[in-house]
């Protein structure tokens, strides 16, 4: 630990376009924790490949993330970004864990139990072993909190109940994580199904905005979205279009979503579904610009995957060292 700083963990995979939801569930809270947080922000090519892949694909996309959580304000300075891949001690401490996690608990897992109906022709080992990979990410770094989606509290609860059940056995070896999420954007629905989460892997491209949309694209998404005939602007549960609009104008304005409602009384849906989609152009626009710009930086970019990198190895074989002497593998001769 830096400075006595608490520490962050968080990651997202390189696949598919990210959505508004993954940026205002996730990414741009990072960006807010980093002064307070020593953190570790790994772009998870390793989850990637449970899912099949095309490799140039996989490989562009990857970097493509790694820019974007720069031009979402993470500086490389502060925080280590960097690929999962790069770090080896990932896949080793996952290992170590699959031995100490129980067929029973990946059983329940929502999210295998979703992507296994949906690609019901590849249900491989390791899209079941998954939350044991991301237990392993979090564990290798201390982490003291994990800022994420509501949709991922389940696999961190596994998280925790991994580094427990170690720590019972071995002594006081992992840091317990603690879940952060926002106050606002922590669940951004479909806007074609305001019942269903915003996925980067929803088939109908108007049901997510995704952060490369430009301002036309965005207005009309918005124009589109699904609400109710109650004609009345809410923000509750009776209305889940409504309020998700409601939702995604307070997230991108700084709002509450009740000053949000307020501003809202007596007027249409559509002025607000106007409002909400001039409030996402504007919260996108300066992040798309910054990664046309990052997009460019070829030699500034290459060097912070090779010293991130580095100072990731570094702390994650420090914890993999610690977890291999307490599990009873034979030390390293120097
Ligand atoms: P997929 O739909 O393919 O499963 P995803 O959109 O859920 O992908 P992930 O890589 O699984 O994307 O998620 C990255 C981060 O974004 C996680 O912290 C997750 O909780 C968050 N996130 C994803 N979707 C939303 C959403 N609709 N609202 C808020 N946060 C979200
Ligand atoms: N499973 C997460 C991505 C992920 C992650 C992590 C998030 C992998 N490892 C560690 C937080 C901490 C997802 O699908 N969103």
């Amino acid at each position: 630990m830096i400075d006595g700083h608490k520490v962050i963990f968080s990651g997202v995979q390189a696949t598919g376009n990210l959505t508004l939801g993954n940026y205002l569930g996730a990414l741009r809270n990072w960006s807010l924790l980093q002064n307070e947080y020593e953190c570790f922000f790994s772009v998870v090519d390793e989850h990637s490949i449970t899912v099949r892949q095309d490799p140039a694909e996989l490989r562009r996309r990857a970097r493509n993330l790694l820019i974007l959580y720069i031009a979402a304000g993470i500086d490389p300075k502060k925080s280590c970004i960097y690929f999962q891949s790069h770090v080896s001690a990932h896949a080793e401490l996952a290992w170590i864990l699959n031995c100490y996690t129980y067929m029973g608990e990946m059983n329940r897992m929502t999210q295998f139990k979703d992507k296994s109906a949906k690609h019901a022709d590849n249900i491989n080992v390791g899209l079941f072993a998954y939350p044991v990979l991301m237990a392993a990410d979090i564990l290798l770094y201390q982490a003291d909190v994990v800022p994420v989606g509501i949709d991922q509290m389940q696999h961190l609860e596994i998280c925790r109940d991994i580094a427990m059940r170690f720590n019972n056995i071995y002594g006081p070896v992992f840091t317990i994580p603690e879940p952060y999420i926002g106050k606002t954007g922590a669940k951004i629905m479909s806007l074609q199904d305001p019942t269903k989460k915003m996925s980067k892997s929803d088939e109908n491209p108007n049901a997510s905005i995704y952060l490369y949309d430009d301002r036309d694209t965005v207005i009309r998404k918005c124009r589109r979205a699904v609400t109710d005939s109650l004609a009345t602007v809410s923000y509750s549960e009776e209305q889940p279009g409504v309020r998700n609009l409601i939702e995604i104008y307070a997230a991108c304005t700084g709002k509450l979503p009740e000053e949000a409602v307020a501003e809202f009384e007596g007027k249409g849906y559509g002025d607000l579904k106007s409002a909400v989609g001039e409030a996402v152009a504007d919260t996108l626009a300066p992040l798309q610009n910054e990664i046309a710009r990052l997009s460019k930086e070829k030699d500034y970019i290459d060097g912070i995957i090779r010293d991130n990198a580095e100072r990731a190895a570094y702390t994650a074989n420090k914890t993999l060292r610690k977890v291999q002497h307490k599990i009873g593998f034979p030390d390293r001769i120097r």
